[in-house]
């Protein structure tokens, strides 16, 4: 680690070149994400840095400072227990939980505390609430949130000069162009595109039963946010509806060959008969979740009409 430590502090030192500034910075990016992962090279046995295996249709990281309540969200979301402390750094690996999202199974890991200054492979313990500290930790490993790749773009034109959007500076890209004997142009450039990974981000601000009720309305104002109370499961349904948004996930349902699609409700035994109609001898009962019943899973009969995108499990006798 001292070792990348000493080639961060040498390719710094070395920035002040201009003309090699984009390459020095993909670098960099490359560098500090050897600092974060382990080594050995992909998967990692278990108990080995972070890596948890991938279920479901998608994942979700829980990241922010210690004590926030990453812990308390996973228990009370998934139901799964995480080490819940008033002391910072009670969570120390990765836990994973799944819950369902109108159908789709996600998995959400809750992840130990973040530090600021971790970029750089140090730790000060600093604890400032601010969603744009988080924001910055991130974006030096290469991840964006919430934000579109830029692409690489060019047109040329008849004048108005170079108008560039770039991470070079515009002297050494209006120089490579007089080379073409082009003095007018739109020019947009990424250096780190394939080094770059652009992720969705909700922010989840919690512990809104410690504030008053002027302070959430400010809350509710920035973008991308979800007010909540873990420890009382506060705006859940929000979080949850926020996160099926921002996943894009799609829904699509099969039909038998030569059938259209049914959109009519019907019954557990109309369901198992669909599938086989053995299945209905063997019934023994079946656990369902969604908007037909009141938990999630509840133990239904056959008789129980089901509404749409209800899931079910049909155990046997
Ligand atoms: N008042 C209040 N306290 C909460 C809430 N959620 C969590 N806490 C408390 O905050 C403290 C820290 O909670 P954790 O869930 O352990 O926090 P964490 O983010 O997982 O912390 P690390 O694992 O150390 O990074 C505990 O004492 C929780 O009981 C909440 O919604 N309201
Ligand atoms: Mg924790």
């Amino acid at each position: 680690m001292s070792s990348t430590l000493a080639k961060i502090a040498e390719i710094e030192a070395e920035m002040a070149t201009a003309h090699h500034l984009g390459l020095l910075k993909a670098r960099l990016v490359k560098l500090r994400r050897e600092l974060i992962t382990p080594k050995g090279g992909g998967g990692g046995g278990p108990g080995e840095g972070f890596d948890v295996a991938k279920t479901g249709d998608a994942r979700i990281r829980f990241v922010g400072f210690p004590s926030v309540g990453k812990s308390t969200l996973l228990s009370n979301l998934a139901g799964v227990y995480s080490e819940v402390a008033a002391y910072e750094f009670a969570t120390l690996t990765t836990v994973p939980g799944v819950i369902r999202c109108k159908g789709a199974k996600i998995q959400l890991l809750d992840l130990p505390g973040i530090i600021e200054c971790a970029k750089d492979g140090k730790g000060t313990g600093h604890q400032v609430i601010a969603v744009n500290i988080i924001e910055n930790e991130l974006e030096v490993f290469g991840i964006r949130l919430n934000s579109k790749p830029v692409n690489i773009g060019f047109k040329k034109k008849d004048k108005g000069g170079i108008n560039l959007t770039s991470e070079l500076d515009a002297e050494t890209v209006k120089s490579i162009l007089a080379e073409y004997k082009i003095h007018n142009a739109d020019v947009t450039l990424q250096l780190m595109t394939s080094l770059v990974v652009y992720i969705p981000c909700i922010y989840v601000l919690n512990k809104i039963d410690q504030i008053s009720i002027d302070k959430l309305d400010i809350i509710y104002k920035v973008p991308h946010c979800v007010p909540i109370s873990a420890r009382h499961r506060w705006n859940f349904d929000d979080l949850l509806e926020k996160i099926w948004d921002y996943l894009k996930l799609v829904r699509i349902y099969t039909t038998p060959k030569g059938h259209g699609a049914s959109y009519s409700r019907t019954t557990v035994e109309d369901f198992c008969m669909k599938i086989h109609k053995n299945l209905i001898k063997e019934f023994k009962y079946a656990l369902l979740w969604g908007l037909s019943v009141k938990h999630n899973p509840q133990k239904v009969g056959k008789d129980h009409t089901w509404e749409d995108e209800d899931v079910i499990q049909i155990v046997k006798k």
